[in-house]
């Protein structure tokens, strides 16, 4: 019976799949990541690792080079060295498309929490700060009609972009290293440079992955160029914009406010002063987290795993160049 590990308690669907095709399952059910030579050791007995939010690094491949497979319970796959999984011919899996609208939900979310200033509404009434009532005090922004900016406009951003059009009628503006046709003819989509996305963007969210070029792309130098009414949303990962410049964009007003998902670490220090600010909704990068994406992110991964121990290609190779 071959065996495969699974970092993370995952939902019963993606369970049943493997059960269903006669493998037996680990999984590590301790409420803490794992070391890597915890890993490694768990790894060395099992044939496949499902991997959620767990590091994969060189030198945990080159320890357990036997796997037959590892499936992410991911679309990023940021936290794997994916190149020497390939150079080992190690196949490694994620999960695209079923989660994109649970995502773009979660930035919708936070764009229209931010432009309220939800959060911190909430808290305020939590302290006994309801009060007394000023027409003129914390007050937020409008959406409709303004212009999204997309930052990485692929399946994620497509479904954000939607919702802002159907909404608000949002003019949408993107920013990609190549065209993406289908969203210019179905959305009006329009492409932009990195530069007029900035300056012309009333709402700008990221839907990129994080790569060496993306990484800490939004810095204060990006937000002096942003407008003073603008939104900045992150669902992506939290290294696309440095913390300490956006902290200090919002402090001097160069932009409005922020919605991220995603921080960086993860999760984010409770002392953060971020979340005192009224402009600034956090969330603990919750973006798939729904029952129906849980599902359906499970049973990709499972479906990876399958196809993997049978040595046939992966439905979702993230390295299919190892074929
Ligand atoms: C996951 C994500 O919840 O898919 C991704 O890339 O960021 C989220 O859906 C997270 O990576 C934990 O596995």
């Amino acid at each position: 019976m071959m065996k495969v590990f699974v970092t993370r308690v995952i939902p019963a669907a993606g369970k049943k799949i493997l059960e269903d095709a006669g493998l037996s399952i680990t999984e590590w059910t301790e409420k803490r990541a794992l070391s890597r030579d915890e890993l490694i050791a768990h790894c060395l007995d099992h044939d496949a690792l499902l991997s959620a939010s767990t590091k994969i690094d060189s030198v945990f491949l080159n320890a357990c080079k036997h796997l037959k497979v590892i499936a992410l319970l991911s679309v990023g796959f940021d936290n794997v060295d994916v190149a020497e999984a390939s150079r080992l011919k190690i196949p490694v899996g994620n999960t695209p498309g079923v989660l994109s609208k649970a995502t773009a939900d979660a930035a919708f979310l936070l764009m229209l929490s931010t432009s309220r200033k939800a959060f911190y509404q909430h808290k305020k009434i939590a302290k006994g700060q309801w009060g007394f009532f000023e027409p003129t005090a914390d007050l937020g922004i409008e959406l409709d009609g303004k212009t999204l900016g997309v930052f990485g406009l692929g399946k994620i951003g497509e479904e954000m972009a939607r919702r802002c059009r159907g909404a608000y009628g949002m003019k949408i503006l993107y920013h990609n290293r190549s065209r993406n046709e289908q969203a210019e003819q179905e959305l009006g989509a329009e492409w932009v440079s990195f530069e007029d996305l900035l300056s012309q963007s009333d709402v700008l969210s990221v839907h990129t992955a994080l790569t060496a070029e993306t990484k800490g792309k939004f810095d204060l130098e990006s937000f002096k160029k942003m407008k003073p009414n603008a939104i900045f949303v992150n669902t992506a990962r939290g290294s696309i914009h440095v913390e300490k410049d956006l902290k200090s964009a919002l402090e001097q007003g160069l932009i409005w406010g922020a919605g991220l998902d995603v921080t960086d670490p993860e999760p984010m220090d409770p002392l953060n002063p971020l979340l005192d600010f009224p402009n600034v909704s956090v969330l603990p990068h919750i973006g798939s987290a729904t029952l129906e994406t849980r599902n359906a992110m499970a049973e990709l991964a499972a479906n990876n795993i399958v196809a993997g121990l049978k040595g046939e290609q992966l439905p979702y190779p993230v390295n299919p160049e190892i074929y």
